[in-house]
């Protein structure tokens, strides 16, 4: 037994019992029923396409999903004039009059036109990601099933359904693949011409289903674009290959008869031709390889990604859980973006919906940036490159956006993209004037860069960089209580104060997190730009305007001020938590080099409470992590593992997060974020990189007594394998691939080593 296969056994060997019918074992996730609902059914992704198994007896029912499926088109929804207004707005501001300002940044500084179309935006220019369609396999009527399983195992990334009915063992296992670009279904029965069902695709709206030939149906038909209706075009292809039996068409569906043994190959594209490059007139030809030949291509392909990290956190079933859930978010990645490809949206790419909650899109006041938090983190540093198309896509319109509102130079994104090209404000000042999106966006390259240490990556994605820098540089303005410089008009995301008239407002000037996204922008744009001996002018200026940015601070109550001034606030619980950006992602406030603010932070985060929703329960892994007390943060682990019933899909925005049957992260709704960014924070309770220095479990909790990460990266280029029993280091593993210095904490110490390109510092306690 090789040591990942016996790290698997001793795993494979811890059973949780997750729900009355749900359970996961290793690197499996079981159900013992079908689901009726979609967040119990089991999700498989190459990246562009996507699937939801259901598993049901009588009918199964499998989600089509592709990546590109968004309705919507190209526009300018930049407001004409809208420059004129800024001064207006800002002395507004400046003059304490925030919910005057908030009246006039509804009036001229939102958007023109409908916007997102208050998140539902199906028929609007911005648009909606949406479902492809539903692929329906009918099978004869038969007696009551008996041994029934419905299986995901993540280390093959295959779902597979058992059952027995009749005296017959039916099997039906299923996967995408991205080698063959298809999603395969293959049906076997343990009785030769046992197979009898029908096959049908159907979609609720905008689509047409028809024969072609006598095994194959074809759904195609074309989303609105939000003006005249003719916007993107969709064509998918169900084919079937049967061993023995007969296959036929008849009208939209397919039936096959008497089968041994049942292939079925659904492919699809779309013909948008937007930045992701993977231009598709038509749904590929499907594969006509075996299914063992299919099957190991794509194994191959999916375990390159995967079998980077392994991670055992020991048998017992609340770590084992965690172990899987880390594993289960690395899954959802590497299932839902690919090089090439659209970045993961807020559902990843898995929608049963046609009008998918806030348009399915990308939000970049923290949600498709907790997408990717653990990319890099969880070795996966190659799947980031979808976010980083999307960066470059909102260049050229985001340069249009700081002209018509800021008169800047450089981009800007707000509050909502999509695969358009939107990057001008939302249509309500109460979130859309939210400046620092792009911002946030831009931390990923850096982070990308300090990971990896890629010139050329660095060098092709400085002009997004610097253009963003370029843009707050010019936007910024000084307050007049200390000279500093600030954002403005700005909000501090979603988040509502009030003022010191008594009114509800959103609008201020230089917010927290913005003052802490800039500090880290400008430092990236400096040192990449000494890296690269470009802009010494341009640097020269970012140093000086850095310098002159309002400080994070502790407020009279001990907490970390989120506005420039001490604010009441109506929802002291708000589930954003975005003036603690400088704790996590960012790394201003660490406990050894910023402890009073460190403590600050602790106090915000005990008065904004735990509970929450999915994705910031996921958010405050993190921050807890990074202050070092692994025990508050498997506690929020386990807020966030709290199950959350199938048909609870209401949007809820305060207490309801957790998971669904199918450990999809609950918003509620079904939101990705909270899956991806719970497994960044599993990520960050062992291991952390940041300002310098690698810390060895540094927020490890109690409950985690022993255990084993391998192929966990760290800043630097490092890849790092470490044990510990008794919640002591046993011993690690730091590998370069770089070489340069290296600072460990570890056991209470910090030892510095100096490593060359290919060495490994290894460290070994007496336990
Ligand atoms: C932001 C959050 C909401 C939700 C939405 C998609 O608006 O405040 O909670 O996650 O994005």
């Amino acid at each position: 037994m090789n040591r990942r296969t016996a790290i698997q056994a001793l795993a494979g060997a811890a059973v949780h019992a997750w729900r009355a019918d749900g359970e996961t074992s290793g690197l499996s996730l079981r159900f013992s029923t079908a689901a009726t609902h979609f967040t119990e059914s089991l999700p498989l992704g190459n990246g562009r396409l996507g699937a939801m198994i259901f598993g049901g007896v009588d009918e199964e029912r499998i989600v089509l999903n592709e990546s590109s499926m968004w309705s919507g088109s190209r526009q300018n929804a930049d407001r004409e004039g809208a420059a004129q207004h800024l001064p207006e707005i800002r002395s507004l501001l400046l003059a304490g009059k925030n919910a005057e300002a908030e009246r006039l940044v509804n009036q001229h500084f939102i958007c023109a036109g409908k916007g997102s179309g208050s998140g539902r935006g199906k028929e609007v220019p911005f648009g909606c990601y949406q479902t492809l369609g539903d692929l329906r396999l009918r099978f004869a009527p038969g007696g009551a099933p008996g041994g029934y399983k419905r299986e995901l195992d993540i280390s093959r990334a295959v779902a597979r359904v058992e059952y027995e009915r009749d005296g017959v063992r039916n099997t039906r296992e299923a996967f995408v693949s991205a080698p063959a670009e298809a999603i395969v279904i293959r049906l076997t029965a343990s009785r030769p011409g046992a197979l009898t069902l029908d096959a049908q695709l159907s979609r609720a709206e905008r689509a047409t289903v028809s024969a072609e030939g006598n095994n194959s149906l074809r759904l195609a038909g074309q989303l609105h674009n939000g003006t005249d209706g003719n916007g993107t075009k969709f064509d998918a292809r169900l084919t079937v290959r049967a061993i023995g039996g007969r296959v036929s068409t008849a009208g939209d569906s397919l039936h096959i008869e008497t089968a041994d043994e049942v292939l079925l190959i659904v492919t699809a594209a779309t013909d948008y031709r937007g930045f992701a490059g993977r231009p598709r007139a038509e749904a590929d030809a499907a594969p006509t390889a075996p299914y063992n030949a299919l099957l190991a291509a794509h194994t191959a392909d999916y375990q390159k990604y995967f079998n980077r990290v392994s991670l055992d956190l020991g048998t017992a079933p609340g770590p084992s859980l965690a172990a899987f859930y880390f594993q289960y978010g690395r899954y959802l990645l590497i299932s839902s973006s690919r090089p090439g490809g659209l970045p993961a949206n807020l559902q990843g790419i898995w929608a049963e919906e046609i009008q998918t909650p806030w348009n399915g899109d990308w939000h970049l006041d923290v949600n498709v940036q907790m997408n990717y938090w653990h990319a890099e983190s969880a070795a996966l540093s190659d799947l980031h490159s979808p976010l980083f198309a999307l960066i470059d896509s909102l260049v050229e319109p985001g340069s249009k956006t700081a002209q018509a509102y800021y008169g800047a130079r450089g981009w800007v994104a707000h509050v909502v993209t999509n695969p358009w090209g939107f990057t001008s404000p939302g249509e309500s000042a109460s979130w859309g004037a939210t400046t620092s999106g792009s911002a946030w966006l831009c931390q990923h390259i850096w982070d990308h860069y300090l990971f990896t240490g890629d010139r050329a990556f660095l060098r092709k994605a400085y002009p997004a960089l610097s253009g963003s820098a370029r843009f707050y540089a010019d936007m910024l303005i000084e307050e007049p209580s200390h000279h500093w410089l600030v954002t403005a008009p700005a909000n501090s995301p979603e988040n509502a104060f009030q003022t010191p008239a008594g009114e509800r407002a959103h609008v201020c000037m230089g917010p927290t997190v913005d003052m802490q996204l800039l500090r880290y922008l400008f430092a990236a744009c400096i040192e990449a730009s000494r890296i690269l001996g470009v802009d010494s002018a341009f640097r020269a200026e970012l140093e000086a305007k850095r310098a002159r940015l309002a400080p994070s601070r502790a407020g009279s109550d001990g907490r970390l001020m989120e506005w420039l001034e001490e604010y009441p606030e109506p929802e002291p619980r708000h589930r954003h938590v975005s003036h603690l950006w400088g704790l996590y992602p960012g790394s201003e406030i660490t406990p050894e080099e910023t402890p009073q603010l460190a403590q600050a932070a602790r106090q915000s985060l005990e008065r904004r409470g735990d509970a929450s929703t999915g994705w910031s329960l996921a958010y405050k892994i993190n921050l807890w992590a990074r202050l070092g007390d692994g025990d508050r943060a498997l506690k929020l682990l386990t807020m966030l593992l709290a199950p959350v019933s199938a048909n609870k899909t209401a949007t809820n925005y305060s207490s309801g997060g957790g998971s669904y049957p199918n450990l999809f992260d609950a918003h509620p709704p079904f939101q990705i974020d909270g899956n991806f960014g719970g497994s960044a924070g599993i990520a960050e309770m062992l291991l952390q990189s940041h300002n310098g220095l690698i810390r060895l479990l540094p927020a490890l909790p109690a409950a985690w007594p022993e255990g084993k990460a391998t192929g966990l990266r760290a800043r630097g280029g490092f890849t790092v394998d470490i044990a510990w029993r008794g919640g002591r280091l046993t011993s690690a593993a730091i590998h370069s691939a770089l070489g340069g210095p290296c600072r460990i904490r570890h056991s209470g110490k910090i030892t510095r080593h100096t490593t060359k390109p290919g060495g490994v510092v290894r460290i070994r306690e007496n336990s």
